[in-house]
């Protein structure tokens, strides 16, 4: 498929939205399972989040042509990610995707893509499909039902750089996947009707909305919502960060303990935003069940 070749979707309703319309910005998110919320970041806290993602996730630079990194618990890698906590616009509208002041940071992470790194195949976020036991640290932490991504492409998202695509109305519960495709055993993706089980890649897909943003953007899906990602085929890294909270009367207790940069984080965050730490859970991506 040629990249350059997709055009910015006209689905024949508002999906952009600015900061002063939170409240059809939720309309559509709950319609049709994702929005992008216009220029909630300034060019300045933008160029900030690029040295803060850098920082958190690969500070030595050291990634090469066509490799990714993701940094879980990315809030924890310093000041730069914690600051965002201190911009009230960006703030505003979490409070208004969560529905409360009372918010406790839930999950963070920051993702490097190099020139020439993969597509990431088309999966949920959400872990709830399955109530059993707790398998990995995803099904302790994304069984909520408050939207799940909150992303920032801060070098904005396009399918030539690697840009974010979902499939508008998966977020619907009783949603079967894209016309001509099965869900996978676990319901976390979809493939071919005429293939092997496995998570699909490909970007010829019913449905299909390749989001095109500015670095100052905000795109929110729900917590269902397929999405997936192009490979980056610009000779640009992309990079993306995202800061999300639970409402802090949502307990969750976790079975590991909080690792060590999670304890840092708590001790060096500043007095006034502890009151987004209380029922902090950091992560630990490796546990697994006894
Ligand atoms: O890198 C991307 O664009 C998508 C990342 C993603 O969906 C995830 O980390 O769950
Ligand atoms: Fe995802």
């Amino acid at each position: 498929m040629d990249q350059a070749k997709v055009k910015k979707p006209e689905p024949g309703y508002r999906y952009e939205f600015g900061v002063d319309e939170l409240g059809t910005m939720s309309g559509c998110l709950e319609a049709h399972g994702f929005a992008i919320v216009k220029d909630v970041l300034p060019g300045e806290i933008v160029d900030d989040l690029k040295e803060a993602v850098w920082h958190g996730t690969d500070p030595d630079r050291t990634l090469k042509r066509g490799e990714s990194r993701t940094r879980h618990a990315w809030v924890e890698s310093g000041p730069g990610a914690w600051s965002l906590m201190e911009y009230e616009p960006f703030m505003a509208v979490h409070r208004h995707l969560i529905g409360t002041d009372e918010m406790t940071v839930h999950r963070s992470a920051a993702i490097i893509r190099m020139p020439g790194s993969q597509p990431v195949g088309w999966h949920s976020d959400w872990c709830g499909f399955d109530d059993g036991p707790p398998q990995n640290s995803g099904d302790v932490l994304n069984r909520g039902l408050w939207p799940s991504g909150k992303w920032l492409y801060i070098t904005g998202s396009r399918p030539v750089h690697g840009g974010l695509c979902v499939i508008e109305d998966s977020h619907d519960e009783n949603w079967e996947g894209p016309e001509g495709f099965n869900m996978t055993t676990d319901r976390r993706s979809f493939y071919p009707a005429d293939e092997e089980e496995h998570r699909y890649a490909g970007f010829d897909i019913p449905g299909l909305i390749p989001l095109f943003t500015d670095p100052g953007d905000m795109i929110v899906f729900a917590h269902r919502t397929y999405h997936g990602a192009f490979p980056n085929t610009l000779d640009e890294v992309r990079l993306s960060c995202a800061l999300g909270f639970r409402d802090r009367h949502h307990e969750i207790d976790v079975p590991w303990e909080i690792p060590e940069s999670g304890r840092r984080f708590l001790e060096d965050l500043p007095d006034h935003l502890h009151r987004y730490v209380d029922g902090y859970t950091s992560i630990d991506v490796g546990w697994r069940p006894a």
